[in-house]
């Protein structure tokens, strides 16, 4: 395990790169050549792809490719993909840039399927699913596309990260090096569902989206329907129950079907998830992940342990650095999430230290397994520096739990006595998940904001430490063991690990507006269950009113320093208003079908006695 700082030399050399960045426009119409196909799948249809040749026809390049389904161009001259571009890093290096519209997506023709399910062993000639598409397209390209060296690199952030993960089954020989960044593994538990809670802030890119394939995928959604107010707190209190968006959405906006008809983790969902297909993987792999992606953890983080687990062989590698959703693909000088900074840079020495050196490894270099690139670069959000792992999480963790008990301690003793807390759980006021909700497309920069407002409120629980010691270092998954009740029939459970800051924290010149970090409490991991799901995510089961009932899962992984002098605390709640949508907390059938009449406050209880305790397991990297 190494630890490295990035130095002050960086700085000099990100005054060059943001030159760099700001050439992109000129440089490509410079540099590059770019043309428009229709490719022909297996099974007839064509797919849309727009492939940018370097001018330069004295050398040979590798193809670096990205599926799409948010529009692989046309774009006008001069202007590569967007936001999702390659690196200028890459872009000066000389590849064959290649972006594709997935099938019924844009310019493509076929049927849209979301999260295409990956396909059984086939006899089917013509059998298709997104590797099958991504093999056809590189034959095409290898047989139609000049100057290329035969090898073929693929990658994406989100969706798109899903489509270069989909690629992974039965991949064509030549496709090399795949980077699947931000990639969605499964959508039950990526975006739309954390544990069976609905992400409502989703529902605005459902409806942006639209997954039609002549939606316009930049129109504001708020700007295209009055919602009658700016403020997204209030416009989803005034929905009331998710069957009045509806109103919203057109009835052909087969997504928030999908969503709707299935509440449960089903087989609709389960054929979705690429991770069960995760075995006999050949290409060399970079999973690329941000601590504060609000979107896609799961699927870094499961996609890696998958592949990992199932293909020691394999050159698999991952990163996990201090960004929220794609931060790391967009040059940026000074990397912050919220109010808390993280440093100068970071996007930029990825891009040139670890992107760059893995593709060109793979598609111009050697092509062995010695990149040079450990086998994670993770980044402790606590210290502000990497770290250089040879597995993840460290075999070297040690599990540590953390008890609840009274007069909200948090301590590693298992606690005497009986007792509980209570709270109600008031559905006309539930707890914000933010002190900033605007109506926007969904809320990519929350995970690191400060949660004083919520420690303060009647309807979160509390729990911390003493003021730490010594540091104490965090690594890996977190679970949640809580003992609770309630006097109804159905009931949401957020957990919150909470780095709390002294009170004299100095604050730095990047704090937003208003905001001081002395005492800021950090959100450093959350997560909720809906508690229906609580025994398994196919199969809902109300609670008995009253009765104490064990309530465990899964908070994603972490690499975080709690400081000497900061406190960890734990936050439990029941409502993250409107990041998720309300439990009506009465057991209903299907909560996105419920009535405004089924929706009930309740009184929940959270116990920590000897008899019923509640803990957070975590692993502690050893001092
Ligand atoms: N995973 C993100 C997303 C998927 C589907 C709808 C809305 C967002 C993303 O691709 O950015």
């Amino acid at each position: 395990m190494k630890k490295i700082k990035i130095c002050f030399l960086w700085i000099l050399l990100v005054a060059g790169n943001r030159t760099l960045y700001a050439q992109n426009d000129h440089f490509v119409s410079d540099h590059y050549h770019k043309e428009e196909y229709a490719i022909t799948m297996r099974d007839g249809i064509q797919l849309h792809t727009v492939v940018y040749s370097p001018k330069d026809k004295t050398t040979s390049y590798p193809i670096l490719m990205q599926r799409t389904p948010y529009s692989a161009g046309p774009y006008g001259e001069g202007k590569m993909k967007s936001s999702l571009g390659p690196s200028p890093f890459l872009m000066h290096d000389g590849y064959i840039f290649v972006y594709q519209d997935v099938r019924g997506r844009w310019m493509s023709e076929g049927q849209y399927d979301n999260m295409r399910p990956t396909l059984a062993e086939t006899n089917d000639p013509k059998a298709i699913d997104e590797s099958t598409d991504t093999f056809d397209t590189i034959e095409w390209l290898l047989e139609n596309i000049e100057h290329h060296n035969g090898r073929v690199g693929l990658w994406g952030i989100s969706y798109p990260g899903f489509y270069a993960a989909a690629a992974l089954p039965r991949a064509h020989p030549n496709l090399v090096a795949v980077s699947p960044q931000a990639p969605i593994g499964d959508f039950y538990f990526d975006d739309f569902h954390h544990n069976g809670a609905y992400f409502l802030s989703y529902w605005i890119a459902t409806a942006v989206f639209g997954y039609q394939k002549d939606n316009p995928v930049d129109t504001a959604w708020y700007e295209a329907v009055d919602p009658g107010t700016r403020d997204g707190y209030q416009f989803f209190m005034d929905m009331g129950s998710l069957k009045n968006a509806d109103k919203y959405y057109g009835e052909d906006n087969f997504f928030w079907q999908q969503l709707k008809e299935n509440p449960d983790y089903n087989e609709f969902w389960q054929k979705r998830s690429i991770i069960p297909h995760l075995t006999d993987i050949k290409p060399a792999v970079m999973v690329v992940g941000g601590w504060f992606d609000a979107e896609d953890l799961y699927g870094p983080l499961t996609i890696y342990k998958k592949i990992e687990k199932n293909n020691p062989e394999t050159y698999n590698t991952l990163v996990m650095g201090p960004w929220s959703h794609g931060d790391w693909a967009r040059e940026q000088g000074i990397q912050t999430v919220s109010s808390i900074y993280f440093g100068d840079s970071i996007s930029t020495w990825y891009q040139k230290n670890v992107e760059q050196v893995f593709f060109n490894h793979f598609l111009k270099g050697p092509g062995d397994g010695e990149t040079g690139l450990p086998e994670a670069y993770v980044f402790d959000t606590g210290k502000n520096e990497w770290t250089a792992f040879d597995e993840w999480p460290p075999k070297e963790a040690q599990r540590m739990d953390f008890y609840l008990g009274e007069s909200k301690k948090l301590g590693n003793e298992l606690p005497s006595g009986e007792n509980y807390a209570e709270f109600v759980s008031d559905l006309e006021n539930p707890v914000p998940y933010s002190q900033d909700i605007k109506l926007n497309f969904t809320p990519r920069k929350y995970m690191a904001d400060d949660q004083r407002f919520a420690a303060r409120r009647p309807d979160v629980l509390v729990f911390e430490t003493d003021v730490l010691e010594e540091d104490l270092t965090l690594v890996g998954e977190i679970t949640a063991r809580l003992k609770v009740s309630t006097s109804e029939t159905d009931a949401d459970w957020v957990v919150k690990l909470i780095d709390v800051y002294p009170g004299n924290h100095p604050n730095h010149p990047y704090v937003q507006d208003g905001m001081d970090l002395g005492n800021y409490h950090l959100k450093v991991r959350s997560e909720v269950i809906r508690g229906r799901y609580r025994e398994s995510f196919s199969d809902p089961k109300p609670f008995v009113p009253e009765q104490v009932t064990p309530v465990d899962f899964r908070l994603q992984d972490v690499y975080h320093t709690f400081k000497k002098g900061h406190k960890i605390q734990v936050q439990i709640q029941s409502t993250w208003f409107p990041l998720i949508d309300r439990n009506p907390q009465k057991y209903v059938e299907n909560i996105f079908k419920a009535d405004d009449g089924d929706f009930t406050n309740a009184v929940h209880k959270v116990y920590f006695s000897q008899e019923h305790p509640s803990s957070i397991e975590v692993q502690v990297l050893p001092r």
